[in-house]
Protein backbone atom coordinates (compact mmCIF):
# COMPACT_ATOMS: atom_id res chain seq x y z
CA UNK A 1 0.00 0.00 0.00
CA UNK A 2 1.62 3.17 -1.61
CA UNK A 3 0.34 6.59 -0.24
CA UNK A 4 1.68 9.98 -1.84
CA UNK A 5 1.11 12.83 -0.39
CA UNK A 6 2.97 16.28 -1.02
CA UNK A 7 5.35 14.29 -3.12
CA UNK A 8 6.25 11.91 -0.21
CA UNK A 9 6.39 8.47 -1.37
CA UNK A 10 4.85 6.03 1.29
CA UNK A 11 5.43 2.76 1.94
CA UNK A 12 3.60 1.39 5.03
CA UNK A 13 4.65 -1.84 6.23
CA UNK A 14 7.52 -2.22 4.07
CA UNK A 15 9.53 -3.98 5.95
CA UNK A 16 8.23 -7.40 7.76
CA UNK A 17 8.96 -7.79 11.34
CA UNK A 18 12.06 -10.52 10.79
CA UNK A 19 13.59 -8.42 8.67
CA UNK A 20 13.18 -5.70 10.92
CA UNK A 21 14.69 -7.59 13.75
CA UNK A 22 17.94 -8.33 11.54
CA UNK A 23 18.26 -4.84 10.69
CA UNK A 24 18.35 -3.78 14.34
CA UNK A 25 21.31 -6.42 14.72
CA UNK A 26 23.14 -5.05 11.84
CA UNK A 27 22.64 -1.99 13.50
CA UNK A 28 24.09 -2.93 17.15
CA UNK A 29 27.09 -3.86 14.88
CA UNK A 30 27.01 -0.16 13.32
CA UNK A 31 26.77 1.40 16.81
CA UNK A 32 29.77 -1.35 18.35
CA UNK A 33 32.75 0.36 15.83
CA UNK A 34 30.46 4.27 15.50
CA UNK A 35 28.93 4.57 19.00
CA UNK A 36 25.87 7.10 19.10
CA UNK A 37 26.70 10.59 19.85
CA UNK A 38 24.39 13.48 21.25
CA UNK A 39 25.25 16.04 18.43
CA UNK A 40 25.43 19.70 19.92
CA UNK A 41 24.32 22.46 16.65
CA UNK A 42 26.43 25.17 16.14
CA UNK A 43 24.52 27.45 18.09
CA UNK A 44 25.61 25.27 21.22
CA UNK A 45 22.41 23.20 21.98
CA UNK A 46 22.77 19.77 22.13
CA UNK A 47 19.96 18.11 19.77
CA UNK A 48 17.91 15.47 21.21
CA UNK A 49 18.37 12.88 19.20
CA UNK A 50 21.33 10.46 19.27
CA UNK A 51 23.25 9.89 16.51
CA UNK A 52 25.78 7.58 14.10
CA UNK A 53 26.26 6.66 10.70
CA UNK A 54 26.98 3.99 8.38
CA UNK A 55 28.74 4.63 4.54
CA UNK A 56 31.34 6.89 3.33
CA UNK A 57 29.83 10.09 5.03
CA UNK A 58 28.32 10.38 8.46
CA UNK A 59 26.44 13.72 9.44
CA UNK A 60 27.83 15.50 12.17
CA UNK A 61 27.51 18.83 13.82
CA UNK A 62 29.57 20.73 16.22
CA UNK A 63 30.55 24.04 17.03
CA UNK A 64 32.15 24.01 13.74
CA UNK A 65 29.03 23.46 12.50
CA UNK A 66 27.06 21.38 10.14
CA UNK A 67 28.67 18.71 7.12
CA UNK A 68 29.12 15.28 6.26
CA UNK A 69 32.57 13.89 7.35
CA UNK A 70 34.07 10.92 6.26
CA UNK A 71 35.05 9.51 10.03
CA UNK A 72 33.23 9.42 13.40
CA UNK A 73 34.48 11.92 15.58
CA UNK A 74 36.48 9.32 17.15
CA UNK A 75 39.10 8.92 14.15
CA UNK A 76 37.71 5.90 12.90
CA UNK A 77 35.92 5.78 9.62
CA UNK A 78 32.22 5.30 9.52
CA UNK A 79 31.34 1.19 9.23
CA UNK A 80 30.19 0.18 5.84
CA UNK A 81 25.92 0.17 5.30
CA UNK A 82 24.89 -3.38 6.22
CA UNK A 83 23.25 -5.16 2.96
CA UNK A 84 20.14 -5.58 3.71
CA UNK A 85 19.97 -2.01 4.79
CA UNK A 86 21.24 -0.76 0.90
CA UNK A 87 18.93 -3.45 -0.71
CA UNK A 88 16.03 -1.21 0.46
CA UNK A 89 17.01 1.73 -1.34
CA UNK A 90 17.66 -0.24 -4.45
CA UNK A 91 14.23 -1.97 -3.56
CA UNK A 92 12.66 1.88 -3.77
CA UNK A 93 14.78 3.93 -5.70
CA UNK A 94 16.25 1.37 -8.35
CA UNK A 95 19.60 1.25 -9.38
CA UNK A 96 20.93 4.49 -10.17
CA UNK A 97 23.40 5.88 -7.89
CA UNK A 98 23.99 4.09 -4.34
CA UNK A 99 23.84 5.86 -0.96
CA UNK A 100 26.95 6.94 0.56
CA UNK A 101 25.58 7.59 4.16
CA UNK A 102 22.94 6.06 6.15
CA UNK A 103 22.66 8.65 9.19
CA UNK A 104 20.69 6.51 11.83
CA UNK A 105 18.90 8.73 14.16
CA UNK A 106 17.66 7.49 17.82
CA UNK A 107 14.89 8.75 19.42
CA UNK A 108 14.04 8.31 23.29
CA UNK A 109 10.83 8.84 25.24
CA UNK A 110 10.98 12.87 24.76
CA UNK A 111 13.21 13.50 21.66
CA UNK A 112 11.97 15.56 18.48
CA UNK A 113 13.72 16.83 15.05
CA UNK A 114 12.35 20.83 14.60
CA UNK A 115 10.91 21.14 11.14
CA UNK A 116 13.86 21.58 8.73
CA UNK A 117 15.39 21.07 5.42
CA UNK A 118 18.44 18.52 4.43
CA UNK A 119 20.83 20.60 1.95
CA UNK A 120 24.08 19.58 3.11
CA UNK A 121 24.36 17.49 0.13
CA UNK A 122 25.66 18.25 -3.43
CA UNK A 123 22.73 16.62 -5.93
CA UNK A 124 19.40 17.24 -4.72
CA UNK A 125 18.36 15.55 -7.79
CA UNK A 126 18.93 12.11 -5.77
CA UNK A 127 16.01 11.10 -3.46
CA UNK A 128 16.61 10.49 0.47
CA UNK A 129 15.31 7.43 1.65
CA UNK A 130 13.97 6.91 5.32
CA UNK A 131 13.41 4.00 7.34
CA UNK A 132 11.20 3.48 10.63
CA UNK A 133 12.05 1.44 13.55
CA UNK A 134 10.53 1.15 16.58
CA UNK A 135 8.10 3.07 18.24
CA UNK A 136 5.77 5.71 16.39
CA UNK A 137 6.45 8.63 15.19
CA UNK A 138 4.20 12.05 14.48
CA UNK A 139 6.14 13.29 11.01
CA UNK A 140 5.51 16.41 9.78
CA UNK A 141 5.91 17.51 6.02
CA UNK A 142 5.76 20.65 4.11
CA UNK A 143 7.10 22.49 1.36
CA UNK A 144 9.65 24.23 -0.01
CA UNK A 145 9.16 27.35 1.86
CA UNK A 146 9.30 27.03 5.86
CA UNK A 147 6.03 28.79 5.69
CA UNK A 148 4.28 25.83 3.55
CA UNK A 149 1.35 24.37 4.86
CA UNK A 150 2.08 20.89 7.01
CA UNK A 151 0.43 17.66 6.86
CA UNK A 152 1.40 14.98 9.75
CA UNK A 153 1.46 11.31 9.98
CA UNK A 154 2.20 8.63 12.13
CA UNK A 155 5.40 6.65 11.00
CA UNK A 156 5.41 3.21 12.17
CA UNK A 157 8.12 0.39 12.47
CA UNK A 158 8.81 -1.05 8.96
CA UNK A 159 7.67 1.98 7.26
CA UNK A 160 9.62 3.51 4.48
CA UNK A 161 9.22 6.88 3.10
CA UNK A 162 10.91 8.38 0.08
CA UNK A 163 11.70 11.70 -0.56
CA UNK A 164 12.23 12.70 -4.19
CA UNK A 165 11.94 16.09 -6.72
CA UNK A 166 9.77 18.50 -5.08
CA UNK A 167 9.45 16.68 -1.60
CA UNK A 168 13.38 16.53 -1.56
CA UNK A 169 13.72 19.93 -0.62
CA UNK A 170 10.50 19.85 1.72
CA UNK A 171 10.75 21.31 4.76
CA UNK A 172 10.10 18.32 7.73
CA UNK A 173 10.16 17.28 11.45
CA UNK A 174 9.42 14.57 13.86
CA UNK A 175 6.82 16.77 16.38
CA UNK A 176 7.18 13.63 18.84
CA UNK A 177 7.12 9.58 19.33
CA UNK A 178 4.56 7.35 21.02
CA UNK A 179 6.97 6.03 23.15
CA UNK A 180 5.88 2.70 24.64
CA UNK A 181 4.19 1.53 20.71
CA UNK A 182 6.32 -1.42 19.87
CA UNK A 183 8.54 -3.90 21.14
CA UNK A 184 11.51 -3.97 18.23
CA UNK A 185 13.50 -1.70 20.76
CA UNK A 186 14.86 -3.40 23.86
CA UNK A 187 14.85 -0.33 25.77
CA UNK A 188 11.62 1.09 23.28
CA UNK A 189 11.89 4.62 21.64
CA UNK A 190 12.69 4.52 17.56
CA UNK A 191 15.07 4.86 15.24
CA UNK A 192 15.04 6.43 11.74
CA UNK A 193 17.62 5.41 8.90
CA UNK A 194 18.47 7.70 5.93
CA UNK A 195 20.01 6.94 3.27
CA UNK A 196 21.30 9.52 1.19
CA UNK A 197 23.95 10.33 -2.03
CA UNK A 198 26.23 13.34 -0.67
CA UNK A 199 28.88 14.06 -3.53
C1 LIG B 1 12.49 15.21 3.39
N1 LIG B 1 14.98 12.61 9.99
O1 LIG B 1 17.62 12.88 9.59
S1 LIG B 1 13.00 11.06 8.14
C2 LIG B 1 16.89 13.77 9.12
O2 LIG B 1 12.46 10.65 11.34
C3 LIG B 1 15.44 13.68 9.36
O3 LIG B 1 14.51 10.97 11.93
C4 LIG B 1 13.61 12.46 10.39
O4 LIG B 1 14.74 14.56 8.98
C5 LIG B 1 13.52 11.27 11.27
O5 LIG B 1 17.29 14.71 8.45
C6 LIG B 1 12.69 12.37 9.24
C7 LIG B 1 12.26 11.70 6.71
C8 LIG B 1 13.06 12.64 5.89
C9 LIG B 1 14.44 12.55 5.85
C10 LIG B 1 15.15 13.35 4.98
C11 LIG B 1 14.51 14.25 4.14
C12 LIG B 1 12.42 13.54 5.09
C13 LIG B 1 13.13 14.33 4.21
C14 LIG B 1 15.21 15.03 3.23
C15 LIG B 1 14.53 15.86 2.40
C16 LIG B 1 13.17 15.97 2.49
FE1 LIG C 1 15.82 15.84 7.60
Amino acid sequence: PTLRIQGFVVYKGFLNRTLQEEIVEDLRGVAKAAPFIQPVTPSGKKMSVKMTAAGQFGWITDAQGYRYAPRHPNGHAWPEIPTQIAKIWTDVVGVTRQPECCLINYYAEAAKMGLHQDKDEADFDMPVVSVSLGDEALFRMGGPLRSDPTQSIWLASGDVVVMGSQSRRAFHGVDRIKFGTSDLLPKGGRINLTMRVVT
